[in-house]
């Protein structure tokens, strides 16, 4: 029986005055690539540990396989519902992840840094030779692996980052992190009420502003996939099965707009997307991870997700 977490976790250092959620700064951020002081760039010498449930994490694990990275960084997956003594490796066999020995997620950031205070996060890439994070970046992770680990994507990797759009990729990956990606978080996390209302509209309002501009091209781009396309999809991934109830998200579900449902499901159907996609997981996670909320650990039963599976018609776009 595993021993659920008793909170959402975040820490009151977490929380501004107003009651909105101000999100924790990463520990672990030194750089991949060739230069002194960065990280080397090494086949099997990375670990990338991560939960199903998390978007962040999510996000370095569709690029990992778009790339065709899997035989490069190796994968580890912690149970769905985070314990109270953080992230378990319960799925493993003898509930030990096989290559770095650890129980919980936490030990592995106390070896790392035995002062380290913050919440133990996914993903989290270690290095396998030194038994330590090295990074848990979860902003730039995708694009060290799209820049630095270059030499050993598959042949024909798509460019999910080209050099002509990077200043616009990262200006829209910037309003997706503020609006939507932590946006769902900080209506979820808020601790008043104008913290959450705030949260809720410019959500919604860029839900709309970016519905009008799928409305008339397949991808945010245009009709290639780049890295932006990643960031807001496992946003609408988790939107209905999760965070329109957990979150209070509610104005309507990604179901109830025409583009971005259609968009969703083309990416979900493109594969790296809808194959590392776990509903269940999803719903567990965020339903069942705060014992307080949810003290008869009741699953929802909806919604139906086999709907991913309909015709999406933006091949035409
Ligand atoms: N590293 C970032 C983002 C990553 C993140 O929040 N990951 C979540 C899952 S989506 C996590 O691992 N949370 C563990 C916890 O709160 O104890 C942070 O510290 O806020």
């Amino acid at each position: 029986m595993m021993t659920t977490a008793t909170a959402s976790n975040i820490a009151t250092s977490e929380i501004a005055q107003d009651g909105a959620f101000v999100r924790q700064q990463n520990r672990f951020t030194t750089p991949f690539g060739d230069k002194p002081g960065e990280l080397p760039v090494e086949k099997d010498r990375y670990r990338l540990l991560w939960a199903p449930i998390c978007p962040w994490a999510h996000r370095a694990v569709i690029v990992r396989k778009l790339l065709g990275l899997e035989d490069v960084i190796s994968l580890g997956t912690v149970h769905p519902v985070r314990t109270a003594r953080g992230w378990a490796f319960s799925l493993d066999e003898g509930g030990v992840d096989p290559v770095l020995g650890i129980h919980y997620l936490p030990e592995i950031y106390a070896r790392s840094d035995a002062n380290y205070t913050g919440r133990a996060t996914v993903p989290a890439v270690v290095d396998v030779k030194k038994g330590v994070v090295v990074n848990n970046d979860y902003f730039k992770l995708t694009n060290y692996f799209k820049m630095a680990f270059k030499p050993f994507h598959k042949p024909g990797a798509p460019d999910l980052y080209p050099e002509d759009l990077r200043t616009q990729i990262d200006a829209l990956n910037d309003v997706i992190f503020h609006d939507i990606n932590n946006g769902v978080y900080k209506a979820g996390f808020a601790q008043s009420q104008s913290a959450y209302e705030t949260a809720w509209d410019t959500l919604f309002n860029r839900l709309d502003i970016l519905e009008q501009r799928l409305a008339t091209q397949r991808y945010l781009f245009g009709n290639r996939i780049t890295d932006s396309d990643i960031r807001l999809y496992v946003t609408l991934a988790r939107f209905d099965v999760s965070y329109y109830s957990v979150f209070r998200t509610n104005r309507n579900r990604v179901i109830d707009f025409p583009h971005l449902w259609g968009y969703a499901r083309d990416l979900y159907q493109t594969l790296g997307f809808g194959d590392t996609t776990d509903f269940h997981a999803i719903k567990q996670g965020y339903q069942l991870g705060d014992f307080n909320a949810n003290p008869y650990q009741i699953l929802a039963k909806g919604p139906d997700v086999s709907l991913w599976h309909f015709p999406h018609q933006r091949a035409a776009l």
